[in-house]
């Protein structure tokens, strides 16, 4: 089988996608896709199509926030948490230090998908990604990917969709 040597944590994402039913295949590349401009040179497309997966926390609960942003986009928490304070519960929030990434979601920074989450996270998307198609999330690791509609984004994330910059 061709994903048969998926790395463990790129596997987890595999299982979560074929649970999903679509069809969703993780690719794995020999060159880095750490960053957006990374993931964007290796599938090659453009760093607009790469679907970022950034935590966050609210500042008092210390509840995981997921933004999905677009690679193209720097996020604005102001905006955000203007925009989205229904889904914050009306709280600030922060960006989470690499510890918190990894304990709250299984996964270390530069591999982070959007799903399979160790704690369930808050789910903000980025209502830019739905001008491309396809887009291209990270699958677990620092060197993989898989491909997917901004549909199924939502679809597969339960996320809600608005403005972040
Ligand atoms: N695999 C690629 C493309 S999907 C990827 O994961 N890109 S990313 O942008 O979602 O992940 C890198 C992000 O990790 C950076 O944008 C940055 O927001 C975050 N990051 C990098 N270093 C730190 C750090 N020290 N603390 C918290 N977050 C960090």
């Amino acid at each position: 089988m061709a994903d048969a040597a998926l790395s463990p944590s790129a596997r987890r994402v595999q299982d979560l996608l074929d649970a999903f039913g679509r069809g969703h295949r993780v690719v794995e590349f020999a060159a880095p896709t750490r960053t957006s401009q990374e993931a964007a040179d290796a599938v090659g497309c453009t760093v607009a199509q790469i679907a970022k997966s950034l935590i966050f926390r609210t500042r008092d609960s210390g509840r995981p926030v997921l933004v999905v942003a677009s690679g193209a986009n720097r996020v604005n928490e102001k905006a955000v948490a203007l925009h989205f304070a229904a889904e914050l519960g009306g709280e600030r929030f922060q960006r989470a230090d690499p510890e918190f990434v990894r304990s709250a979601t299984g996964f270390a920074i530069g591999g982070v998908p959007p799903i399979g989450h160790t704690v369930p996270p808050i789910v903000l998307i980025d209502e830019d990604l739905a001008r491309h198609e396809p887009i291209w999330a990270a699958a677990g690791t620092p060197n993989a990917v898989f491909r997917l509609s901004f549909d199924e984004l939502v679809a597969i994330t339960g996320g809600v969709v608005g403005p972040v910059v």
